[in-house]
């Protein structure tokens, strides 16, 4: 970290202290944080707050993504890989393509699929059964991450059951884990403009709450740079910061900059690069009891991801191959990365890279054999 004269130099004295004593930021903390005009200054202090926790570990993940439909009813206004049903470019998986996509990289020692889609007009609860149960049948020991808390409330409301009801049924057919998706902005404004058919923040915080009394673990996210102001930024991330303190079953979060092209977000560009990497340090200051940060490279490109390694993020993701809701969006990341290329960017970053699971723990063996 630098030396405090510079923090004092920059206003940022009180918070240099309490981020030194480990206390907590409150919501004007992390304005005056954004507010910071010296980057660098911000990122050493996130840095040391990812250093106490992490050291120079960084981890990634070999895992697959499946997106099981597009069909979506939401319509939210930022989303360019929703489509209606039956408009072209929709499409919608079988129980049998899904265990095809799986059969193609039965190869590849995957530890973790990540399966979300849209809230399907039609798709019942005992097909997302029987695709868990066929990928858990040919690949035994994988982690299964699927559905967002959206698209849990999206199957209760269908089945006429309540969202437990439905976290419960899958947790029988596999589910380990929920991915962070769907949460967005909380802000019931930014919500009612962008996303008004969407879950609420406080139902996907109330999902995500069951889940984690069920022992299902999940990640969070945020989607920013398109209509939301800094003080809902932070609102979100104390929102957050309050659940985990209530459950601890968030393990990591993932700031997901807006990638404006195909959307329908009138003037929205997408956040600069700077104020990616300020996001980034904000969320590891302000979420002082969610353990990881997650620098997801298809939505920041790898090397703003590189980069945010020394902003707070002490995880890349993963291999993940056949990425569609942001390279719909205008991503111009790769489709996959390469084990050995994920390790090469976190070696040439200064970092030591360790592969996880799903649950931050080490790979296991046993994971790659199946
Ligand atoms: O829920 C949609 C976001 C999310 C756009 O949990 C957009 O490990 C940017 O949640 N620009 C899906 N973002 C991705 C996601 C995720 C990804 C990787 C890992 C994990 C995890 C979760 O993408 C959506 C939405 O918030 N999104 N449209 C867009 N135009």
């Amino acid at each position: 970290m630098l030396p405090g004269a510079v923090y004092k130099s920059l206003g940022l004295d009180r918070i240099y202290h309490k981020v030194s004593a480990g206390q907590r930021l409150d919501l004007e903390d992390g304005l005056r944080l954004f507010r910071c005009g010296d980057l660098v200054a911000l990122g050493a202090l996130a840095h040391q707050v990812r250093l106490r926790r992490h050291g120079r570990t960084t981890f990634y993940v070999v895992n697959q993504h499946i997106n099981y439909s597009n069909v979506c009813v939401n319509g939210c206004l930022f989303c360019a890989f929703r489509r209606r049903k039956g408009e072209p470019g929709a499409f919608e998986l079988t129980v049998s393509d899904v265990v095809a996509k799986v059969r193609e990289r039965l190869q590849d020692p995957i530890t973790e699929i990540h399966m979300v889609g849209g809230c399907h007009p039609e798709l019942r609860l005992e097909t997302f059964e029987a695709m868990l149960r066929a990928i858990r049948r040919i690949r035994p020991h994988v982690h299964l991450k699927a559905f967002t808390a959206v698209e849990i409330a999206h199957f209760a409301h269908l089945e006429g059951l309540s969202t437990r009801e439905v976290l419960l049924r899958l947790q029988a057919a596999g589910l380990e884990m929920l991915p962070g998706g769907g949460a967005e902005v909380f802000s019931p404004r930014v919500r009612r403009l962008l996303c008004p058919n969407k879950l609420d923040g406080d139902g996907w915080l109330r999902v995500m709450r069951e889940a984690h009394h069920l022992g299902i673990k999940s990640n969070a996210t945020m989607l920013f740079g398109h209509k939301e102001t800094l003080e809902e930024r932070l609102e979100h991330l104390d929102a957050l910061r309050r659940l985990q303190d209530e459950t601890g079953g968030f393990v990591c979060f993932i700031p997901l900059p807006f990638q404006p092209r195909n959307t329908e977000v009138e003037g929205a560009r997408g956040p600069s690069g700077v104020d990616i990497l300020k996001t980034m340090a904000v969320s590891r200051l302000m979420l002082d009891n969610i353990p990881h940060i997650k620098a997801y490279w298809v939505m920041l490109g790898v090397k703003l991801a590189q980069v945010a390694l020394h902003f707070g993020a002490d995880d890349l993701d993963g291999t993940v191959v056949e990425e569609k809701i942001g390279h719909m969006a205008g991503a111009d990341s790769d489709d996959f990365l390469t084990r050995e290329t994920l390790e090469n960017l976190i070696r040439e970053a200064g970092f030591d890279p360790v592969e996880r699971n799903c649950f931050f723990e080490p790979a296991q063996a046993s994971a790659h054999a199946g």
